[in-house]
């Protein structure tokens, strides 16, 4: 009797949460498509190999958009086209990590097509999962640079026509001409024999990678009954006796990422990284600047160490600004940090925020979905991201035009007139800097003298030093002036 259980990988989540009320054990694929059975081959390999916990999956624009909904590990979706350079970023950061980029044929092959040459070219130790289904499914089966001569498409109604729209694109045989890739294999996602294949070879794409081989990209023809307008079965056959005529299954490259015939070993396979602070400056034969502008970092309590930051309010009221300065500060501190800032279309009058991070460790993304700290300039603002806190996170509230109380009992909650100040100050518009100061002086994270300098040199015109020294500090005195109420758990500054 078989003693192995069948169930599903580890490196898949339990449930599937995208979206509320769909059923938390399937995926948004349709029936039949080839994206769900080339998931669980990559995640099998992903859980035998035992590297779920140092795997990063870059999720393209096309169907395959929300795989992060499914794969439990790193994920980072990237803009249409773009997942090799983001591949190439994320490994060349991370030389441990496992990056596979997984794109369409639209993705790849269309917008794409010069990223992932310059990638496989450059034979980065990345693997490529190619999902070819001949068409742009996510958009509504237009043609593809892969669409076969005579296949119908919405764009190419009367079948796509050599004349018209060129051959279609062998994308495994182009990059096998490139010197530097050392693994490129099509498949076909079809009958179990040839799923067996495609097992094989997204397997050997990724122990290249552990081995620190170089590039390896896996084609697979995958059905889209959908976009064919067939049924699951048809489609298969399609792909097996259609496709596969056209695109031949084979391997197209097997360097083995060893030398041979006395070349180099492929670029990707032999990276050297360069990460400290004193190599990088080595390299640019630049010397480590006067350390005038380093600052002791302050003992914060607990609650306040590692915030990650959003600002929000309406444009003209310098939120970009504010969390420029607190990532300047942060950076003069010597804190990692990050600043992400968000335009709306109005620069005055729209709604504005940006996200930091400020951190004693390394920063994963400078995204700020679930913030420690908020800073509402405005209504609106607090309206929308109130909720988006963390339990026992702070909120700062600019209590001039915000004549509502926070909501939420299990947060911290200052009120700081910042408007109020700025204007008795003569300069409205430094109601930024009065928040500025109110933070340092409520969390002690970073010092006064830490955020001067930064205002010093991110604020160039010097009519506003002086009343940006004077609100900055008023706002740290206005926190530091009060006392903070505490009831069971909430924390309230007024
Ligand atoms: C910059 C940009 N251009 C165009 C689009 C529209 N778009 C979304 S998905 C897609 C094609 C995806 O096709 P493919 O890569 O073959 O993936 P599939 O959906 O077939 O899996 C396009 C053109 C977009 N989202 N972004
Ligand atoms: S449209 Fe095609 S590629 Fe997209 S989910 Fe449906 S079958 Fe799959």
């Amino acid at each position: 009797m078989r003693k192995d259980i069948l169930q599903k990988p580890k490196s898949f989540y339990d449930t599937f949460f995208r979206k509320p009320g769909a059923n938390p054990q399937s995926t948004h694929y349709c029936p039949g498509c080839g994206h769900g059975v080339i998931h669980k081959l990559i995640a099998e390999a992903m859980d035998d190999f035992g590297i779920q916990e140092r795997t990063i999956m870059i999720s393209p624009v096309g169907c395959s958009v929300f795989a992060y909904y499914y794969f439990d590990c790193g994920n980072v979706q990237a803009a249409h086209g773009r997942a090799p350079a983001i591949a190439t970023g994320l490994k060349r950061a991370l030389p441990d990590s496992i990056v596979i980029s997984y794109q369409g044929d639209g993705d790849l092959a269309g917008i794409g097509g010069n990223n992932i040459l310059q990638a496989a070219n450059r034979g980065e130790n990345i693997t490529v999962i190619f999902v070819n289904n001949a068409i742009y499914g996510m958009t509504g089966a237009q043609m593809a640079p892969t669409t076969l001569v005579g296949q119908k498409t919405t764009t190419t109604p009367l079948g796509r026509s050599v004349e018209n729209e060129g051959y279609p694109l062998r994308m495994s045989e182009l990059l096998a001409t490139l010197k530097a890739p050392v693994y490129i294999e099509r498949v076909a996602i079809t009958d179990a024999k040839h799923v067996m294949q495609a097992r094989k070879a997204i397997r050997k794409a990724i122990q290249n990678q552990i081995e620190g081989r170089g590039f390896s990209m896996v084609e697979a023809l995958s059905p889209c009954p959908t976009g064919w307008g067939v049924t699951p079965c048809e489609a298969k056959k399609w792909v097996a006796e259609v496709m596969a005529e056209y695109f031949k299954l084979g391997v197209y490259k097997d360097k083995n990422g060893t030398p041979q015939n006395g070349e180099s070993p492929p670029p990707g396979a032999k990276r050297e990284i360069v990460t400290t602070k004193k190599e990088i400056l080595a390299l640019l034969g630049a010397k480590e600047e006067a350390t005038d502008h380093k600052f002791t970092q302050l003992q914060a309590g607990e609650n306040y160490q590692n915030p990650r930051i959003k600002i929000a309010g309406f444009g003209g009221q310098g939120v970009l600004l504010l969390g420029r300065l607190l990532s300047e500060a942060a950076m003069l501190s010597d804190y990692h940090t990050t600043w992400l800032p968000s335009y709306g279309p109005e620069m005055r009058g729209g709604t504005a925020h940006c996200h930091v991070n400020i951190s004693n460790k390394r920063i994963g993304s400078p995204l700020v979905s679930e913030a420690d700290v908020l800073f509402a300039m405005n209504l609106p603002s607090l309206d929308k991201f109130e909720n988006e806190v963390r339990k026992g996170g702070v909120i700062f509230v600019n209590s001039s035009l915000i004549q509502r109380r926070v909501k939420r009992k299990d947060v911290e909650a200052v009120y700081v007139p910042a408007t109020g100040i700025a204007d008795n100050l003569g300069q409205t518009k430094s109601a930024n800097m009065v928040m500025l100061g109110a933070y340092a002086g409520y969390t002690g994270l970073l010092s006064l003298k830490s955020i001067l300098a930064a205002a010093e040199s991110v604020v160039k015109r010097k009519e506003f030093k002086k009343v940006n020294e004077k609100a900055i500090k008023t706002g740290m005195e206005f926190v530091r002036n009060r006392k903070v109420k505490r009831s069971e758990s909430v924390v309230e500054l007024h």
